[in-house]
């Protein structure tokens, strides 16, 4: 009931009862992970299911989203308990073209939870930029895309890092809701993963840290 409830006010857009249910949630005791998946993320599947039928706008989107991104930010703290020490860095962002972020901020919180030190480079990232955030330190580049026209962006970002001659020193992930494995094998990247803590699995087997 609770959780549906949830999922309603984050359909509405309304921020302030979104906040507060999930409040309310955390104080239940509702595991962090089902307020996610129950509440938050079956919100947008619904906004997305109500946008391609036509009952949705880009306005009505945007602000389902800023009242998935406020609840969110409330399970931050749970979702990444801070990891003591950095077991590798990740440079992530969403490509090119791309403005959705908040598969992608999950992402980088589950890394964040896993102990990554992560860098996270927002939406709409050119591939000079992806190439410039690389340093010494960087194990893992993860690209993030939600938009079938964006998908190729990975490539040319992939591309960029051939052509800096950085890509042999970094694994790349992808990921997001039309990216799949056959594209990861396609366009040569390292891994795909479907969801957030897939990722940070992911991240630490190719990194080989436990
Ligand atoms: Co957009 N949008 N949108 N949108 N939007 C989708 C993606 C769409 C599927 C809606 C639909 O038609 N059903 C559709 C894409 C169709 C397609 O290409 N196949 C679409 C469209 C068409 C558009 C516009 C073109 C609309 C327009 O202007 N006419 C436009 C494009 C703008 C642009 O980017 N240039 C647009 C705009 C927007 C808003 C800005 C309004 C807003 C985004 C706000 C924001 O992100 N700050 C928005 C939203 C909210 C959505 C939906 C409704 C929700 C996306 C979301 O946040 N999902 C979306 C429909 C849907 O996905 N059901 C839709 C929740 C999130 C937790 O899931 O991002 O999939 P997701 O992330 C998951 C996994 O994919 C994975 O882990 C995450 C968590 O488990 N994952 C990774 C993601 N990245 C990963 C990286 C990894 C690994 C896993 O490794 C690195």
């Amino acid at each position: 009931m609770g959780l549906e409830e949830l999922k309603h006010a984050v359909i509405d857009g309304d921020q302030e009862r979104a906040i507060d249910l999930t409040q309310s949630e955390l104080e239940m005791g509702t595991a962090p992970e089902r307020i996610l998946q129950e509440g938050l993320i079956a919100a947008m599947d619904e906004v997305g299911r109500l946008f391609e039928c036509g009952e949705f706008f880009v306005p009505e989107m945007l602000i389902a989203a800023h009242a998935m991104q406020s609840a969110l930010s409330l399970l931050q703290p749970r979702l990444a308990a801070a990891g003591v020490q950095a077991v590798g860095k990740v440079v992530i962002g969403t490509v090119k073209g791309d403005l959705h972020d908040i598969g992608k901020n999950l992402v980088s919180m589950m890394l964040k939870g896993a102990g990554f030190e992560v860098v996270d480079l927002g939406a709409d990232v050119p591939p000079d930029k992806f190439v410039k955030a690389i340093d010494d330190k960087a194990g893992i580049v993860a690209l993030s895309a939600l938009l079938t026209t964006t998908m190729p962006a990975m490539k040319t970002t992939i591309d960029a890092l051939v052509e800096a001659r950085v890509r042999s020193r970094v694994k790349v992930i992808i990921g997001g809701a039309p990216v799949t494995q056959a594209y990861a094998n396609q366009i040569g990247a390292d891994g795909y993963a479907p969801d957030a803590s897939s990722a940070a699995r992911l991240a630490k087997s190719l990194l080989d840290v436990a």
